[in-house]
């Protein structure tokens, strides 16, 4: 990502591959596929368990759609890639076993080593998520061009008998990408330099989701405004944990979110009316902004 990388090798009796391997009670399939003379070049999509295989004509989404999974739950997932070059798909944030993690040639133990996924081949990653938040997959092939070309997702960890509620959990997901721009790399929201508008309702408790995904974008300033000065929105969440109760403030919604960071927010709005969630690279003037249109409920239905 960015940065110091430090590696560890633990010598020793190791004791963690005496424990047997958690039956899993879940099964995913993650499908990476090119999208030919397109731009992001690569696309995913995500297959339920029972359900069949998604169809190869069908148009892939600019993002990797959010792979849900429950604290506790064992669930394997399979990465299948159909790419005609080698990758991996690592879980950046949650804590598992190293060689599931998805930095080939570089995670594992004494006995293996992760493997890079080849063209045609696909890698089992085995997990159980301790603990509920915001994560992100994202390729750790080493080749910018993946990272810049879709190969990436949310990764949302929920309780134990929880469901995710789309129309309250706001995922934004900021990236970089091979749009037209006249500086190179355009900045990303959702997939996309230009997002549509988001219309939600005015008194109903939002939880955005901020994801930054950029292959670099270390001082990246994220903000939600209305009419140019910041509205207060509450802390809630810091990669993947829950802030203590004296970080869980409310606080003017402008923040600096790093590469690889996530944050959750709270935020409702209890007046009708446009504010503008922004991404801002401050040394290159880059940014991206979606409207978030707020409405009475009456005034939608
Ligand atoms: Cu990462």
């Amino acid at each position: 990502m960015s940065g110091l990388v430090l590696g560890i090798t633990v010598e020793g009796e190791n004791t963690t591959l005496r424990k047997p391997v958690a039956l899993s009670s879940r099964h995913l399939r993650l499908h990476l596929r090119e999208r030919p003379g397109a731009w992001p070049s690569f696309g995913i999509e995500v297959q339920e368990p029972d359900s069949p295989p998604p169809k190869v004509e069908s148009p892939l989404p600019l993002v990797g759609p959010p792979v849900i999974l429950t604290r506790g739950q064992p669930v394997e997932i399979d990465v299948v890639n159909h790419l005609k070059e080698p990758t991996a798909i690592h879980w950046h944030g949650m804590e598992l076993e190293s060689y599931y993690d998805g930095v080939p040639g570089f995670g594992g133990d004494a006995l293996r080593t992760t493997p890079a996924i080849l063209p045609g081949e696909s890698f089992i990653a085995k997990m159980k998520p301790p603990e509920a938040g915001t994560f992100i997959y994202h390729t750790h092939w080493h080749d910018e061009q993946q990272v810049v070309n879709g190969l990436y997702g949310p990764l949302i960890v929920l309780e134990p008998g929880e469901k995710f509620d789309a129309d309250h959990d706001k995922i934004f997901v900021f990236s970089f990408g091979k749009f037209l721009d006249p500086l190179g790399l355009a900045l990303l929201l959702n997939g996309t330099p230009q997002p549509f508008q988001v219309r939600l309702r005015t008194g109903e408790k939002y939880r955005f989701r901020l994801i930054n995904i950029t292959a670099n974008a270390v001082d990246m300033e994220v903000s939600l405004s209305s009419c140019g000065a910041p509205v207060e929105w509450k802390k809630l969440a810091k990669d993947g944990r829950d802030l203590p109760a004296t970080l869980a403030v409310t606080a003017p919604a402008r923040e600096v979110l790093t590469v690889g960071e996530t944050r959750d927010f709270e935020f409702q709005s209890d007046r009708p009316g446009e504010l503008r969630l922004e991404g801002l690279l401050p040394r290159s003037m880059r940014r991206v902004v979606l409207a978030l249109v707020f409405e009475d409920k009456e005034h939608r239905d």
